[in-house]
Order: structure tokens, then sequence, then C-alpha cells
């Protein structure tokens, strides 16, 4: 039973505290305009304890010597409210449907929280948070911390999303299976979008057709802003006007992923408008593409994202000097970090319940996290070289390039999750021959 899998996870999370409280806030309905809100999110931590998708809640757990327990706050029904905004799932069922061991009406929460603190010397929270639950808690603890007659008043904060982070970091087998579910999706709308673009199209249509795919195939959610960069944009790193037209001779660099039960997908793809790489774009298109391989076959237990680092600097400094975009000797262009002019980003990101998952790159000591099973990364290698840099050579300008895939780390070295998403010249061309319908 899926409830299970959030039970074991609170239970880790209670058997790595001191005798204590956790404080687990959900996220809150964000407004966008008058009257109208920003699709919901929830917050990724809450999640991964509870499972449990609505705003309004807050999660405890509590730990003493003689026993453990789950407290969950959360809205009440309301048919009134339920008639405008859709069902809640209630306090009498959260129990049973949860798995939690109590739960109230979050609007109880301030009656409630002193009878749940006291006693307890140690609050563990995200101590910076600004979260109205966490300040109502902070606010108990106060009050408390002035009653003389009870035994303990909880005094230590202990910052809590160190311990959930390094949890995260290690990707069970279900959440694994979210990904490639995600995954499955996001390949669809990439093998769409490379056979659907022509020339004369704007970049928004071919999102349209991604975010379509997303939604049809039943992802409620886009991981992140869904790029599409014709020609030139492609420099632009975060570019999400998407309104340009895709015109012939030039690449399209698409960065889209879709969610699956919150879990993300990361993937960049590049391919030409008009279905054929040129000469220039091939030689640094297929550059790139062998420094991506080569980074990915060194994936494997004990190695870091920092060692993957420092031989992307050095593949795609090669891939760079030749084809005279940068000229020197390796040495030197990498003692004075060249590439960053055109390689400015890291290698890559964790990846899980956020697309940029929040997990830790250095451990408590300050050295860097070793790769360890189920770990899951992206990798995405790229070059880009603006238009109106007169350094680099003519046929080079307006080119970006980028390859991204999503890397699950196993025992004995690694799997690349979206090795079946068209990226070789030859597969790519063949995709975009292909009528775009076939892949919905
Ligand atoms: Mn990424």
């Amino acid at each position: 039973m899926k409830n299970t899998i959030y039970a074991k996870r609170r239970k880790k999370l209670l058997s790595q505290m001191h005798d204590g409280v956790a404080l687990i806030p959900s996220a809150a309905l964000q407004m966008r305009s008058n009257d109208t809100e920003f699709p919901f999110r929830q917050e990724s931590n809450f999640y991964y304890f509870s499972g449990f998708n609505e705003p309004g809640a807050l999660l405890l757990l509590c730990k003493n010597k003689k026993s453990n327990k789950t407290v969950l706050f959360l809205r009440k029904r309301d048919p009134q409210a339920e008639m405008w905004v859709g069902k809640r799932l209630g306090v009498e069922e959260a129990c049973s449907v949860l798995g939690v061991d109590e739960a109230y009406d979050i609007e109880t929460l301030e009656e409630k929280l002193s009878g749940l603190l006291e006693g307890h010397l140690n609050l563990y929270l995200d101590i910076f948070s600004s979260n109205s639950y966490l300040r109502q808690a902070k606010k108990t603890a106060e009050k408390l911390s002035h009653t003389r007659d009870i035994e303990r008043s909880p005094h230590n904060f202990i910052h809590l999303l160190p311990l959930l982070e390094t949890m995260r970091l290690h990707k069970e087998p279900y959440e694994t299976e979210q990904i490639r579910k995600a995954l499955s999706i996001t390949k669809q709308a990439h093998h769409a979008a490379m056979a659907a673009a022509r020339p004369g199209m704007k970049e928004y249509e071919l999102q349209a057709l991604i975010e379509y795919i997303f939604k049809k195939e039943g992802s409620p959610h886009d991981a992140y802003g869904t790029i599409v960069a014709g020609g030139n944009n492609a420099n632009t790193l975060h570019y999400i006007e998407n309104s340009a037209v895709l015109k012939s001779g030039e690449l399209m660099l698409i960065d889209a992923g879709c969610e699956w039960d919150n879990y993300a997908s990361d993937i960049t793809r590049t391919s030409p408008v008009n279905g054929k790489f040129s000469a220039p774009q091939q030689a640094l298109y297929e550059g790139i593409l062998d420094a991506q391989l080569k980074i990915i076959k060194a994936i494997k237990p004990g190695t870091s994202k920092q060692k993957l680092q420092a031989k992307s600097e050095l593949l795609l400094t090669e891939v760079m000097r030749e084809l005279g975009i940068l000229k020197g000797s390796l040495d030197e262009l990498i003692e004075k970090k060249s590439f960053k002019k055109y390689y400015p980003h890291g290698i890559g990101h964790w990846m899980g319940l956020d697309v940029h998952d929040t997990c830790p790159y250095k451990d408590e000591n300050g050295k860097d996290i070793v790769f360890e099973e189920g770990m899951v990364l992206t990798i995405e290698p790229a070059i880009y070289l603006p238009l109106d840099d007169m350094e680099i050579p003519e046929a080079f300008r307006g080119i970006g390039i980028r390859t991204e895939d999503d890397i699950l780390l196993t025992s004995k070295g690694h799997e690349n999750l979206s090795l079946d998403i068209a990226k070789s010249v030859e597969e790519i061309e063949k995709i975009c021959a292909m009528d775009y319908r076939e892949f919905i």
C-alpha cells in the first residue's frame, strides 16, 4: 500500500531525532491575481512524509522516551467551500487514508499546540522559514517558556532541513518508478515537438504541443517552465518567452519535463527546425554529445558531482579548441577557466520531488558527497555561442546546444533513465522526418 511508503519515511526520520517534535508544513495557495490562484503545488518535504496533496496542513512527528506519534492538522470538510473549489479529505478520513495516528482541524492548531509541544525540549523545523504555522509553533514555545509549572518547554530549535534533504538524496525504488513514468511522457512530448517543428512556427506552438501531451497523459504539472528556444534564443539560459518565430537553418533547444506524483523529469534536446543539421551545427552537436556520453560513462558509486564537473570542463574545452572557438593550450584554457564564457553552468543537479532537488552536494564536514546507489542527477553539458560575439568563428555564432539526461546511480554504475529519448544526429533527424501525430 502506498501509505506504508510515507509511514516508513516518518519512522526513519523519527529514528534520527532526539526526543522532540518535528514540524513540517504544507504549501499554501498563492494568489496570482484578484480571486484567482496559481495552480497548487505541494511542498516537497511535506509530500515526502505525508503523500497528502492539500494546502492548509501541518505534519507533526512527536517523539518521547515512551512512544512516537504522527499528528496531522488539516482543513476540515466544508460543503460550502468544497462546492466552490473541490473536495477535501477532511479530519475524519485522515487517519485511515494517510496512516497518521491523530488528525485535527487546522483551525484548532493554536489551542492544541501547547499540549503537543509541552514536555519536549527540542523542536525540529525549518528555522529560517516564515511559514505561519511554524511561527505559531514558535509563539507557543515562547508562551510555554513563561509557564513555570510545566516539566519542560521546547527551547532547542534544530534545523530540520539537513536531515530531510539527506534522506531525500537516496531514492527508493518507488521514487525512481515515478521518475520513469514522468520520463515516458516527457519522451513522447520531446519526440512530438521535434517532429512537429516547421520553419515559420512560433516557439509557443511547440510549448503548447509539449504541455498538451503532458496533460493528455495525466501529468498535472510541468516540473518547471518549458523552454522552447529557436536559434540564438538558446543562448539565454532560462529563456521562457517562447514567442519568436522558428527559422529554417536554426536549431531549437527544448528543455521540458513533466511531473508524475510530484516527481520531476528534466530533459533537454537540441534539434534542427527544418529537420537537418548543418555541418557546423552537427560538428558542435556531436562534440557536446560525445562529451556527455563520456561523462555519463564515468558515473558510478564512489565518484562525485565535483569530479564530473571537472571532467565536463576539460571535455568541453577540448571541443571548443578543436572547433576554433577557444584558442590556446588546453592547460592554459582550463587554468584561466576560459570555458566559462560559453559553458557557464554546472554539469547537472540532483533531481527528485524538486527538479533541482534540495539535497546537499557537500556533507557536514564540507566534503563532496560521494555517489551511492539510488541517487538521481541530471547531466547537461552545453555550449552557448551568442550571435554578437565576434570572437567566435562566424559559422558557430548564434548556436546554443544543451543535451540533458536523467541518471540513476546503481550498485555497480548507473542507469540512464532517459536513454530512449532520441539523441544522436541520426535518431533526431529520423524523428524530425516523422508525423508528430504518431507521438500523441
Ligand atoms: Mn536540468
